[in-house]
């Protein structure tokens, strides 16, 4: 394993979380093991004092409190976060930011209010393009001193399943997620998720900002335009069978039959086909897929394998409807984003693995 990790990506990766693998197992992430990604602080809000303004290419600005939003139209659906910087930290030469594996990700049941209706009753002016989001949190990056920004096209905001989210598993955001509101839009990666909303303004114009422009883009080189982020790419996770080795997470199981299961998903539709390899990828079998169970939330699958003594290298791959299917390797860009790369596990096959009776 390379380890000239820097102190600089340490201090990321302890402020920041991935949710441990063996919470695949839950179809919706239990509240705390969601991973989580914040580029600044996380701001306190008080809740009494906080309003949402709408602004910028409308007929009327609208302020909102959070009873306001509250008895709006009450919509809750699962759906599955993950960060564009998975992956990220099996590139080589590596990007510095977030060095994630493959844990940024999960499945919240979030609830809140459509922002479409929102963005009608302030009412869209002919000349309106894109919606800009705006948090209450503030910093630099890339020497520029920014609040965290975002804009989607106003086609997208229009969209039934985007919505204003105020709750999590049934309860309010809590702080590290957005409290006391933050925008889902599902099937796009991470950065699209704004928390601790607090503007939303209406553009005639595209939006040029920082997030949007110069780090959520695969490009090659500083000069190359490449192409902004928008959907997530597919990607299976496996729940590590087995027990770990506390310093390297290999498996160690005992021979015989172990059913493998995981998740799947990808932003462009439902997942095809997941398919497993057990001796590091010579040979690959078709897992067993459940359907969809919402249209955006991640998708079980499971395969029995008949474990021999030995050491195995275990993979999965998933195919989504559109066709997308994961790299065997790392694809490298700029800012290591969009990296869905397989997944790989070691495991350790022995007897003397045989749990005590
Ligand atoms: N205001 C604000 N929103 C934000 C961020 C941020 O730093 N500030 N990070 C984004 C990124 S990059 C990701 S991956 C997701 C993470 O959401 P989570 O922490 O709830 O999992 O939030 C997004 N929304
Ligand atoms: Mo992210």
């Amino acid at each position: 394993m390379t380890t000239d990790f820097t102190l600089e990506e340490l201090q990321s990766a302890t402020r920041n979380h991935g949710m441990p693998l063996e919470g695949l197992a839950y179809a919706t992430t239990p509240l705390g093991m969601h991973y989580v990604l914040t580029h600044f602080d996380i701001p306190r809000v008080d809740p009494e004092a906080w309003r949402l303004e709408v602004d910028g290419r409308v007929t009327r600005a609208l302020s909102l409190s959070l009873e306001e939003l509250r008895s709006r139209p009450r919509v809750s659906q699962p759906v599955t976060l993950e960060c564009a910087g998975n992956g990220r930290a099996r590139l080589e030469p590596r990007p510095h930011s977030q060095p994630w594996l493959d844990e940024a990700v999960g499945t919240g049941e979030w609830t809140g209010t459509p922002l479409g209706p929102l963005l009608q009753e302030a009412g869209l002016l002919d000349e309106a393009r894109e919606v800009l989001f705006t948090g209450l949190d503030r910093g630099e990056q890339g020497g520029i001193v920014q609040r965290y920004q975002r804009a989607l096209s106003a086609a997208d905001c229009l969209r039934p399943e985007v919505l204003l989210a105020y709750e999590m598993n049934g309860e309010p955001l809590p702080p590290q997620h957005g409290f006391p509101l933050r925008l889902i839009v599902p099937g796009w990666y991470g950065m699209t998720q704004v928390k601790w909303l607090q503007r939303i303004t209406v553009l005639d114009e595209p939006f040029w900002g920082y997030q949007q422009n110069v780090f959520y883009r695969i490009a090659q080189h500083e000069d190359d335009p490449g192409v902004q982020l928008s959907r997530m790419y597919p990607r299976a996770l496996m729940v590590p069978p087995g027990m770990p080795v506390f310093e390297t997470r290999e498996r160690l199981l005992p021979p015989g039959h172990h059913p493998l299961q995981g998740r799947a998903w990808s932003g462009w539709g439902s997942i095809d086909r997941v398919e497993v390899s057990t001796d590091a990828g010579q040979h690959w079998q078709v897992a067993a897929l459940e359907s969809p169970t919402a249209p955006h939330a991640w998708q079980a699958w499971s395969l029995d394998w008949e474990a021999d003594e030995g050491r195995h290298e275990l993979l999965c791959r998933a195919t989504d409807a559109a066709g997308n299917v994961q790299p065997l390797v790392p694809q490298w860009n700029l800012k290591g984003v969009a990296n869905n790369a397989v997944q790989r596990l070691m495991v350790q096959v022995r007897r003397e693995f045989e749990p005590a009776p």
